[in-house]
């Protein structure tokens, strides 16, 4: 099934805003996404017609509130394929998901030598918690080399997960290079080992269909806003019987069953890790854009930025002084498009195509050892989403041009 891009792009307000006096080509979805107006609508909606708090009154706003948020979550449930809805936690983002799991899995389970996992294409959200641990409790990182190409190899997993290894923890989908991890395969080595596995679904979660039953990882992250979601919407996905063993992350308001002056007890989940008021409103918005991506159908928008992302790829790369990075299988990549200019540094990329009204992201994508490794300092980074159509790509084709010419690059290789 082909998406109708024209009727996906008229929900999108902003899409109709021009930057510099020109029309909006957003390509930067792989750090946020824009709003569908049913998304907008909801969070007028809430405050215009139910606002209260959660799970605190008996009077009818705050039981909307509370069954609006419930509803939420039931449907993130659905959609990453968990049996129980009380299995997804929402927290603020993909970050404070994996701080969860530092703060109460593994300050209680892990020991000095124990091992931790990671991979050197980590975004810092899933490095740094494991730093600040490892700095503490004594608990020792290794990581998983990169290949030049950006890819893993299944036999450097194998050799670095081992009988130490107590957390395997990794990113599905590379925010910086657009690489897509061989992740059942990845989870099925960690497991083989007896460790605990989290995964970072942050780049998956808006694209691919999410089974979280059928991974059979421990733990699953991802953030709301890189799927038309609003800001300040995080989901920690974990298996019940891991949360129920694990303390809380923050003390306060609504994780508690009871408290006196000298102890307290842990709620019920999700609450026992949702402390003080949640973020209802756009946990509550968070529904429809879920709705929306269903509708239009993952198949579709991947199918659809896959088509968009080949096209971006092989423009650049017309260019002798355009580079692309990541893998050159497109089965291997996904909507992202990482590439630098010889000679430029990628902010004075960034900087003219924001000229063009074209919105990439440029620097290190919070994967400073990953550009350490390749050996940049950072890269430009186009990232395609539903909403994205060919004057998108376009538009990187007028803002590359202007971008050679301006610094007198490649002319006489003839590459416009
Ligand atoms: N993991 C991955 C793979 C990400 O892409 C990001 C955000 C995060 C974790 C953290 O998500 P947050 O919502 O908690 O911030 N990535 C990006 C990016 O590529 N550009 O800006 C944010």
């Amino acid at each position: 099934m082909s998406l109708d891009v024209a009727t996906v792009r008229a929900d999108f307000p902003i899409l109709k805003r021009l930057v510099r006096g020109k029309p909006l080509a957003y390509l930067d979805n792989a750090a946020t996404t824009q709003k569908p107006r049913q998304v907008i609508e909801a969070l007028v909606d809430f405050y215009e017609r139910h606002n209260a708090n959660v799970h605190r009154g008996v009077h009818t706003l705050s039981e909307e509130a509370t069954n609006m948020v419930e509803a939420s979550r039931a449907k993130t449930a659905k959609f990453i394929g968990a049996a129980k809805p009380e299995t997804v936690i929402f927290t603020r983002n993909a970050t404070e998901s994996i701080n969860l799991v530092a703060h109460a899995w593994a300050r209680k389970f892990l020991r000095a030598g124990d091992e931790i996992v990671l991979t050197e294409m980590e975004h810092h959200s899933n490095i740094v918690p494991w730093q600040m641990l490892a700095k503490e409790r004594g608990v020792v990182l290794k990581f998983v080399p990169v290949e030049l190409d950006g890819t893993l190899d299944l036999e450097k997993v194998r050799a670095t997960v081992g009988p130490k290894t107590k957390l395997f923890s990794f990113v599905a989908v590379s925010n910086a290079l657009g690489t897509v991890n061989p992740v059942e395969a990845m989870i099925k080595i960690g497991k083989s080992v007896g460790a605990t596995v989290l995964v970072d679904a942050c780049q998956w979660a808006p694209h691919r269909t999410l089974d979280v039953s059928k991974w059979g990882a421990d733990f699953v992250a991802f953030s709301a806003h890189k799927m038309l979601g609003p800001t300040g919407i995080g989901v920690l996905w974990g298996r019940e019987d891991l949360l129920d063993a694990m303390d809380p992350f923050l003390g306060g308001g609504d994780m508690i069953s009871r408290v006196t002056l000298e102890a307290a007890t842990w709620n019920e989940l999700p609450y026992k890790f949702e402390a003080g008021t949640p973020n209802i409103a756009d946990a509550v918005a968070f529904g429809p854009a879920l709705d929306y991506l269903s509708a239009v159908g993952l198949d579709a928008i991947r199918a659809h930025e896959d088509e968009l992302a080949a096209k971006a790829v092989a423009l650049l790369e017309a260019s002798p002084s355009v580079f692309v990075l990541g893998p050159k299988d497109p089965a291997r990549r996904s909507g992202v498009v990482s590439f630098n200019v010889a000679g430029l540094h990628p902010h004075d990329v960034g900087t003219i195509f924001d000229l063009e009204g074209v919105a990439v992201r440029v620097g290190h994508h919070c994967c400073q050892p990953l550009m350490h490794k390749l050996q940049c300092g950072g890269t430009a980074r186009a990232s395609f989403y539903l909403y994205n159509d060919e004057s998108d790509v376009e538009a990187l084709g007028r803002a590359l041009k202007r971008t050679l010419d301006f610094f007198k690059i490649g002319a006489k290789a003839g590459v416009h």
